[in-house]
């Protein structure tokens, strides 16, 4: 079997860790893996299957002869290094939001729209979706394809660690202090996230939504293939460490019934129905932290519209909001085309 050179950038932040470990569990054919991040973390070392790996400083030459690069250092880092790494023949899966919009560039999640990933080749970029959208898209393309989805409202409730490490230690921290009635420190998020929920994910823009909301909205679009699509999203950040839930309303043009619906999601790829209400049964973000499936329940018909239906998605955010679906689309692009 052919291997390849693989380097992961950001290896020391909670995705490109996460990178890291599932390329490992999967037995993605590494032939030399580069583990690269900033001056800060340069030196530290790390174990990837069973040997030892110095993380270097990401410069302008650490590409040569690398296949595929894995980025998830923050979209300055990709719209700097990207380019450069394309350049050197390297295939880039980004994980920033920096390409995710332009047109030459594939956006893919592979239970959706594996067939993009032919599109690597206009600039040697593939960018990964932002992590609530790629959880929602996965259980709705099949509803799509039956029904055809008209309109989503959505509602997220996303966890700090899509915020990374250090939103992970300032909910521990604020935790701790409360409990121990001392001031509580805020440096990521511009108010308390302990016991709290802010409707506040990424910058506010012109228009009144925040920059994730019409992330949700627009990258929906182009991983469907359909513009028509309208599409709605409230984004809020809620104190869990890993996994983002959501609430997603659909109309569809076509009537499914809930039942419809549900048996959908039981063969549907990537997706696990998790729906026993009766027995205090459906998706939980404890439950989905540090597995690879989308979990669906609480499926019912909105009585408010003819063609509505109502569901509870939750994905850990980590693994099938970044680093899976990253090493997912690099398995589509090893088996089709390198
Ligand atoms: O990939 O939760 O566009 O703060 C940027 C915001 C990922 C999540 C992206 C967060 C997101 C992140």
């Amino acid at each position: 079997m052919k291997e390849y050179n693989v380097a992961v950038v950001g290896a020391t932040g909670e995705v490109g860790k996460t990178m890291r470990e599932i390329l490992e569990e999967r037995d993605f054919p590494v032939k030399n893996i580069k583990l690269l991040a900033s001056e800060r973390s340069a030196g530290t070392e790390v174990e990837f299957k069973g040997e030892k790996v110095i993380v270097e400083k990401l410069d302008k030459n650490s590409f040569k002869g690398v296949d595929i690069a894995l980025f998830s250092a923050g979209g300055a880092v990709s719209k700097e290094f990207a380019p450069i790494a394309a350049d050197s023949g390297c295939v880039v899966i980004d994980n920033s939001s920096a390409f995710r919009m332009e047109d030459d560039i594939p956006l893919v999640v592979p239970e959706v729209n594996p067939h993009r990933v032919a599109d690597y080749k206009n600039r040697y970029i593939i960018s990964n979706p932002n992590c609530s959208t790629i959880q929602m898209v996965v259980p709705l393309k099949p509803i799509h394809d039956k029904a055809k989805i008209k309109r989503i409202v959505v509602s997220t409730y996303q966890a700090v660690s899509g915020s990374g490490y250090k939103a992970i230690k300032e909910l521990a921290d604020q935790c701790i202090a409360i409990f121990n009635q001392k001031e509580i420190v805020k440096k990521v998020y511009p108010h308390q996230i302990a016991f709290n929920c802010l409707p506040h994910i990424d910058v506010f823009l012109e228009n009144g939504y925040t920059k994730e909301e019409m992330k949700m909205v627009n990258e929906t679009k182009k991983i469907m293939e359909d513009d028509s699509i309208q599409v709605t999203a409230t984004t809020v950040r809620v104190p869990v460490f890993y996994g983002h839930s959501e609430s997603v309303n659909i109309e569809t043009e076509k009537k499914l019934t809930a039942e419809e619906v549900k048996d959908l999601m039981s063969t549907a790829e990537g997706v696990v129905l998790v729906d026993k209400p009766e027995d205090n049964i459906y998706p939980l973000a404890i439950d989905a932290a540090g597995k690879d499936p989308v979990y669906v329940g609480r499926i019912r018909e909105d009585f408010s519209i003819p063609n509505g239906i109502n569901m509870w998605i939750v994905a850990d955010n980590v693994r099938k909001g970044a680093a899976l679906n990253a090493v997912q689309i690099a398995e589509v692009l090893i088996k089709e085309y390198l």
